[in-house]
């Protein structure tokens, strides 16, 4: 799948970003006032709206069926330059759009965050069984913990949205979590980020960590059991 650019646009982005820029020039010029770099990224944007619309969708109906509500809430992002510059670092990618845009699959990022993880594999069966909806990978961290203990089911997508006079498919990663999962996922997060631990203190905070997301995991199925019984 490829967002497609006029051709004078992708001539001015193939310019305008090279594979030797630093983080801050490359942060710099999609700062600048570049209306297909603002457009590019407003893609991302509306795929952001009909996803989260089609959740809202799906929550509104589980309700209406006489269940609770499914979502506790929802959150998304287009993803930062900083964050894209770094992952392109990190994986090689060269700096340019055409790259970053083929094989950067968590650009427009959507948070599902349930109570109960039953929901979260009802509400990505549903989801993904739309047919305006592409999957492109489903990698189920639920059934298949990291390593350091981190839990979600993560689908990357591609949805079309409808322009003036196009229709185009972009591409998403939606992450269905429960509020357990994102609550440790938070904390872990800024773990990462911390570059002035010592290694024994990043050992021992990884380890601690380790534990609750052990013990948030039996939480979420020991919630999961009671809610079963309660609607037997
Ligand atoms: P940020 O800051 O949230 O944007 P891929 O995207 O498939 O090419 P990647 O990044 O290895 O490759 O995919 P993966 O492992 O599915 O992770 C994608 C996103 O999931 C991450 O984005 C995080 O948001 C989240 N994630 C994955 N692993 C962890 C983890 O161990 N801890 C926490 N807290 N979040 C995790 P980014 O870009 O890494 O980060």
């Amino acid at each position: 799948m490829k967002i497609t650019l006029q051709s004078s646009q992708r001539e001015l982005l193939r310019s305008a970003v090279s594979s030797e820029m630093t983080e801050a020039e490359f942060v710099s010029l999609l700062e600048d006032e570049n209306e297909p770099l603002r457009q590019f990224f407003s893609y991302y944007k509306c795929a952001i709206m009909e996803i989260e619309t089609k959740f809202r969708v799906l929550n509104e109906q589980f309700s209406l069926d006489g269940e609770s509500n499914p979502i506790e809430f929802m959150q998304s992002r287009v993803k930062s330059y900083g964050s894209i510059y770094h992952k392109a670092s990190a994986k090689n990618i060269p700096m340019r759009l055409e790259n970053i845009e083929q094989e950067i699959n968590d650009i427009a990022g959507i948070r599902v965050v349930c109570s109960f993880i039953q929901d979260i594999y009802r509400l990505a069966d549903c989801f993904l069984s739309q047919d305006d909806i592409f999957l492109i990978e489903r990698k189920d961290y639920i059934d298949s913990p990291k390593k350091n203990g981190y839990r979600s089911l993560h689908l990357i997508v591609a949805v079309p949205i409808f322009l003036e006079n196009e229709k185009r498919m972009v591409k998403a990663e939606v992450q269905l979590r429960t509020i357990a999962m994102d609550f440790w996922a938070s904390l872990e997060h800024k773990l990462r980020y911390k570059k002035d631990l010592s290694q024994e203190k990043l050992a021992l905070l990884s380890d601690s960590l380790k534990d609750c997301a052990d013990e948030s995991a039996r939480w979420d199925d020991r919630m999961q059991e009671i809610r079963n019984m309660l609607e037997e």
